[in-house]
């Protein structure tokens, strides 16, 4: 899990104190530092090709940085002002180059720009604003402000499903939306295996009649947890197969309708009309989309375009365990806001995990 992410802010570990502060203790050792570049920066290779917010919206921290001359000496007056016994302030110039490194490292990890930029801002204020203990590792410091600075930009409300579920009227219909492969039937098969341990009764509809297999899939998923699946045959009116699964659940005194769509069609239109005649005619009480975490900002455009046709409620995200990067998950909480509710950490039933951003954030610091 965010393998690559952990290994590029591990970086930070490296840096000297002399890469957050300006040189402080005695004049004569001050005086005689030459000026330079700090010695333990840490070692993100520049890219030599295009930058990558090249095309897009200038940041202008990062410009800032690349067109700053040398960094001059520090003054006296410096050691005076930024080091007053009880804690140091960080030098803003050394901060900029740390805000640098930390941009590339979140592009680089698939965070959308608009919101690195807000990450690295919060960042940058964190690190100015406090002042830091002697004896604190530079590593730490920086780990602190962007875990806060991580947590203030993607924190959102806590939703729980099955509180939620548990306090509507039944049956409550759940629809699941999403592009084909991101995990919509397993995520269906999950929350099935969920559910029946807080006895609560399911109801499966195979309503993406689109795919060969997806019937059969889902099928096999309702056979090995023992719940009913509601299907007609190939390429027949989803609407009509969810319909049923409701009409199933209100005669049968079922709990629960969980709603399996198709992710593609000829064009984006149809699938589009087929999901807001789902719902029309089953009236979810909760639209779920699906969203791959490897897909990365992928992921959350097709979220705001579901969002746009039929009104997402909720997200669950997958694979989660396979993410290397992270930044699918940073920017899916920042962009869409609505609640990320589960994600997907592995291949089981009880694999789909509550989500929350200090979970999240945890799991991209933990080593
Ligand atoms: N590693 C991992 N694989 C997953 C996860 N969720 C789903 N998958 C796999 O992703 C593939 C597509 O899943 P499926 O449910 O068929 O996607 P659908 O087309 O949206 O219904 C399957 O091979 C699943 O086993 C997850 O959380 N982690
Ligand atoms: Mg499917």
């Amino acid at each position: 899990m965010f393998k690559n992410l952990k290994e590029r802010l591990s970086t930070f570990k490296n840096l000297s104190e002399d890469d957050l502060f300006e040189e402080g203790g005695p004049v004569q050792a001050e005086q005689s530092k030459p000026a330079g570049k700090p010695k333990g920066k840490a070692k993100t290779p520049k890219p030599s090709g295009p930058k990558p917010n090249e095309g897009r919206a200038p940041v202008k921290v990062a410009k800032k940085v690349k067109a700053a001359p040398p960094e001059p000496a520090p003054s006296r007056k410096a050691v005076v002002d930024h080091d007053s016994g009880i804690g140091r302030r960080l030098s803003k110039k050394k901060v900029e180059n740390i805000l640098w490194d930390l941009e590339m490292i979140l592009l680089e990890s698939d965070v959308a720009l608009p919101v690195a930029e807000q990450i690295q801002e919060r960042v940058k204020e964190r690190l100015l604003t406090s002042k830091v203990e002697r004896g604190r590792s530079p590593g730490d410091i920086i780990e602190k402000a962007l875990k806060d600075a991580i947590l203030d930009v993607i924190t959102q409300k806590t939703f729980s499903l099955v509180g939620f579920v548990e306090s509507r009227d039944k049956p409550v219909v759940l629809m699941f939306v999403g592009v084909n492969g991101t995990g919509k039937t397993t995520a269906i098969a999950r929350l099935v295996h969920k559910f029946k341990s807080r006895n609560l009764q399911c109801v499966m509809a195979a309503a993406d009649t689109f795919r060969a297999g997806a019937v059969e899939q889902l099928g096999i998923h309702a056979d090995n947890l023992g719940v009913k699946l509601i299907k007609h045959g190939p390429n027949s009116d989803p609407a009509a197969v969810a319909f049923d699964a409701v009409e199933h659940a209100k005669a049968r005194h079922k709990d629960i309708v969980l709603i399996d769509t198709a992710g593609r069609m000829q064009t984006n239109v149809n699938l589009m009309d087929e999901m807001r005649k789902i719902k029309r005619i089953s009236k979810p009480d909760m639209i779920i989309f699906v969203g791959d975490a490897l897909t990365g900002n992928d992921a959350v455009i097709q979220a705001t375009k579901f969002d746009e046709a039929v009104g997402v409620d909720a997200v669950i995200l997958t694979k989660i365990d396979a993410d290397a990067k992270g930044g699918g998950a940073i920017s899916m909480s920042y962009t869409i806001n609505k609640p990320i509710i589960y994600v997907g950490v592995g291949q089981e039933y009880d694999d789909l995990q509550p989500f929350s951003p200090t979970w999240l954030v945890e799991r991209m610091f933990d080593q």
